[in-house]
């Protein structure tokens, strides 16, 4: 496999103004007619044409309609040379391709009774010859034809144009979409679909056809993707100006796809998960992914397709932008503090260990073998903290205004991250020259703060340093903003919240007329992703949690308290000691919050939350799972047994009682609800089981069973089975629902999960080459229930490895995904370390595709 670097980019040596393709889609194979308008690029290289392409028939290829013999092209395994072209001509390339056998879920395949197509990042050259890379943008016009009753509907990208009958059974329909685009943003879907409908006036009037198809029968399931697109559609035009471009906007939802939804243009393809939401069959989780994800994918038809990436080392340009853009949404549309605190979460429990580990690459990486291997947390995530700190230096407005600059700039053009670099300082003034390291550099920097407070004079002493990544010894001083605000210890404000822009290696900040006792609240809301140590103390801590006029603050203060208790039992479990009660300052600050309820009910669930054990394991240098996973068990039970009279009224007064809406309110009692009776059942307090079973048996919504459930898995027994049985009776033609099942069937702590993942995985009733039932079960073991994973006898990472190994041939983005859970083995106590590289070395005797091969040499680095 090829290494591919940015600095080698070179512009395109011919580009293509219009294709027309034409599917002939027969019972085995299809036939794929592409006509290309070329013309050679005076910017691009002199020499033959590289067109990409896989995995398929060419069956003739023309130039200006005359045939070319077999020796006057080279064909290999991933391209087609042409060579001694016209300076513009036409050329015809006719394909055939199998679907039915296409299990890559790339290029055209059959999901279920539908056909459709994946073309990011590579996936088009599985369905015609052609310059698979987005800085080719073309006009498409796409014909398809099929059996009539087989598949009834046909859809692509644009507006249809013309439809009607073929031959005897067949129909076909045309579709002409007028903006250029890259082909990766190419879609066709041909199936026996259900739909839901409804328009959409734009801020100027047009009206747009709005549908959501889906395999018959689910059309219920549909109606909040169609608010949320609707939601979407509206907070662009409010916020940025941005109104939708085309006639119609459709969106599919198939069940099998490798991620969540691509934005094709006007045809969106949405793994189901992020389609379906109804009260008996998703949670309040569920219904906020769903409406997030259709406005990220709605978000992409300006940041992404009007103007898109000019090569795939770009792909932050539009996934970071439009994850900000997301995010700004969702607190537009739940709670502020609560959403912030989701994303802060995301970033120190996932984008932190990658970019601490093997993985670790700069938001705008340097090389790849396997593109696919780059739709990381750190590019999307990662990114979109980088576009936050740009709208936090410059202002909200500023910022929206630089948004406004750079789409109209390069509307229409296929650009680069320094482009969208350069637009934003052009509008906003701001010197990024130091800032543009975020985006070259992997790792997290570590920043910290120590307070000195003499005479009502306070100054703070900030200093900033990087640990070294793989091929990144050496790091530059970064520009991190860092926002501040110092409170009395009642809570009121001394020196009102300030961004702070930490560019030297130290700083120093000196605050005048601040009397003592000061706190310090900092890096407030996560204003940088960095790993901050600071010198406050419990006292500090208490009295941030209770009063910080921030909630992310006040959630971030109960983290620091949890997490200092946390450090302290992992270390007596280590050394064999009797665990630390809960401490003064910890129960002085619980009692208080469950003696005076925030009314942001999702915020107290948040700040009753111990950091998770990724967040635990973050804090040593070799993680310890079964420590880990004891010390966090044991201080819930610390918490349940010493709390649980008010945790037994908190679930009371916020058990199940009206019947269920979505909405901010109701989901944050729900979450409440769902917290004390875990801390409950996890303490084994009495009557827990007979609460849960009357909870589940009562629920009008898959919210409260599973709160039901999820309690119960601490209390092995009768119920728990009876319950489980009944829930797979329920909902066994609900394969997403069943994805919960399978996630709980591996994660009780009591059980032989890995034996139970191997006997599920022989069960006929559920389709293994689903990458949704993989994440389920698989990620269901390994994330949801380490300690089982890990288990001494090399058993679960043996599993994993078959796993690995058996997926790899059908589905290599699935295999490399898998692969990277046990890539960071160096991060581990030798205990489980060694069994994790014996597990990479195995793959690495292996044939392997060069997707997981990337990965399993990288853990082997
Ligand atoms: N832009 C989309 C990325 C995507 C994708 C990438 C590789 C393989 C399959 C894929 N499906 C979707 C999704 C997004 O970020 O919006
Ligand atoms: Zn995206």
């Amino acid at each position: 496999p090829q290494r591919q670097y940015r600095l080698d980019y070179r512009p395109p040596a011919y580009l293509v103004d219009t294709v027309a393709l034409d599917f002939d889609i027969q019972e085995n194979n299809t036939q794929v007619t592409a006509q290309l308008a070329v013309a050679r690029n005076v910017a691009g290289p002199a020499g033959p044409w590289r067109l990409d392409g896989r995995g398929m028939r060419l069956v003739r290829v023309a130039i200006d309609g005359a045939d070319l013999a077999h020796d006057a092209y080279e064909l290999t395994d991933t391209a087609l040379w042409l060579d001694n072209l016209p300076s513009v001509f036409e050329l015809t390339i006719v394909t055939e391709l199998d679907p039915e056998t296409n299990l890559s879920l790339e290029g055209l395949y059959r999901s279920g009774a539908i056909l459709c197509t994946q073309c990011e990042a590579t996936g088009f050259s599985r369905i015609t010859y052609f310059p698979d890379r987005p800085d080719v943008m073309a006009r498409f016009t796409t014909r398809i034809e099929a059996d009539a009753a087989r598949y009834p509907v046909l859809l692509s990208n644009g507006n249809c144009t013309q439809a009607g009958m073929a031959q005897p059974g067949r129909h076909y329909a045309i579709y002409e979409d007028p903006f250029a685009k890259p082909c990766y943003l190419f879609a066709l879907v041909a199936g026996d679909l259900g739909v839901i409908r409804d328009t959409y006036t734009t801020a100027s009037g047009r009206e747009v056809a709005l549908a959501v198809f889906t395999e018959h029968g689910n059309e219920p399931q549909c109606h909040h993707a169609l608010d949320a697109l609707k939601k979407a559609m509206a907070w662009d035009e409010a916020t940025y100006d941005l109104e939708y471009d085309l006639d119609q906007f459709f969106i599919v939802a198939v069940g099998s796809f490798n991620m969540g939804a691509m934005e094709n243009k006007g045809l969106n393809i949405f793994n189901t998960a992020c389609v379906f939401a109804h009260p008996e069959t998703a949670t309040d989780g569920d219904f906020a992914r769903v409406r997030d994800v259709v406005a990220h994918e709605y978000f992409h038809n300006y940041t992404g397709n009007r103007v898109t990436c000019r090569d795939w080392f770009q792909l932050s340009l539009k996934e970071g932008l439009t994850v900000y853009r997301e995010h700004q949404f969702a607190i537009d549309h739940g709670s502020p503090g609560v959403t912030r605190i989701e994303q802060v979460r995301m970033i120190r429990d996932i984008q932190f260990p990658e970019d601490g580990g093997p993985r670790a690459h700069p938001v705008r990486p340097d090389s790849y073998i396997e593109m696919n291997n780059f739709y990381t947390i750190t590019v999307y995530e990662k990114g979109a903290e980088l576009i936050r700190m740009i709208a936090q230096m410059a202002g909200r407005e500023a910022f929206t205004d630089a948004v406004k600059h750079y789409l109209h700039k390069h509307d229409g053009q296929a650009v680069t991250i320094e482009d969208f670099v350069v637009a934003m300082e052009e509008t906003t003034g701001l010197d990024l020259a130091q800032f543009r390291h975020w985006y070259s550099h992997a790792g997290t920097p570590r920043v910290a703060i120590s307070q000195q407070h003499e005479n009502n004079t306070l100054t703070l002493t900030l200093s900033q340093s990087t640990p070294a990544t793989p091929g990144q010894p050496n790091k530059p001083v970064f520009d991190i903003p860092i926002s501040l605000a110092v409170f009395d210890t009642a809570g009121s404000q001394q020196v009102p919240p300030q961004l702070v822009r930490l560019n030297h290696a130290r700083k120093k900040i000196v605050y005048k007329d601040v009397p003592e006792p000061a706190v310090v609240s900092a890096l407030r809301g996560l204003s940088a992703p960095v790993k901050l140590t600071q010198d406050t103390t419990e006292r500090d801590l208490v009295c941030l949690m209770a009063h910080d006029s921030d909630p992310v603050s006040r959630w971030d203060a109960a983290q620091s308290l949890y997490m200092t208790h946390l450090l302290a039992c992992v270390d007596a479990i280590r050394a064999d000691h009797a665990l630390p009660g809960l401490g003064d300052g910890l129960s002085q600050a619980i009692t208080r919050l469950l003696a005076d309820w925030p009314a942001d009910r999702a915020l107290l669930a948040e700040m009753l939350t111990l950091p998770s054990t990724i967040q635990i394991g973050e804090a040593f240098e070799r993680i310890d799972v079964a420590a880990i996973d004891g010390a966090r068990r044991a201080v819930r039970q610390q918490i349940g047994s010493r709390f649980e009279e008010e945790l037994t009224a908190l679930a009371t007064a916020h058990a199940p009682r009206s019947t269920y809406v979505f909405d901010q309110d109701a989901a944050g009692r729900r979450a409440v609800f769902a917290l004390a009776l875990g801390y409950l059942a996890e303490t084994g307090v009495e009557g827990i089981e007979a609460w849960c079973r009357t909870v589940y048996d009562e629920a009008d919504n898959m919210t409260d069973r599973m709160a039901a459930l999820g309690a119960l898995q601490y209390c092995p027994g009768a119920t728990r089975d009876r319950l489980l049985g009944d829930f797979a009776r329920r909902f066994a033609n609900e394969p997403l629902v069943m994805d919960k099942w399978l996630r709980l069937q591996v994660s009780a702590p009591d059980i032989d999960a890995v034996a139970q993942a191997r006997a599920l995985l022989q069960d006929p009733a559920f389709d293994f080459t689903n990458p949704n039932r993989l994440r389920a079960l698989l990620g269901g073991l390994v994330r949801g229930n380490a300690p089982a994973f890990h288990r001494a006898d090399g058993a679960g990472y043996a599993l994993l490895v078959d796993e690995i190994l058996r997926i790899d041939a059908f589905n290599p983005q699935m295999a490399a995904a898998l692969a990277g859970l046990i890539a960071p083995w160096q991060r581990y106590d030798a205990r489980y370390g060694q069994g994790m590289r014996a597990g990479l070395s195995r793959l690495d005797g292996a044939e392997l595709s060069d997707n997981t091969r990337e990965i399993v040499a990288s853990g082997l680095a």
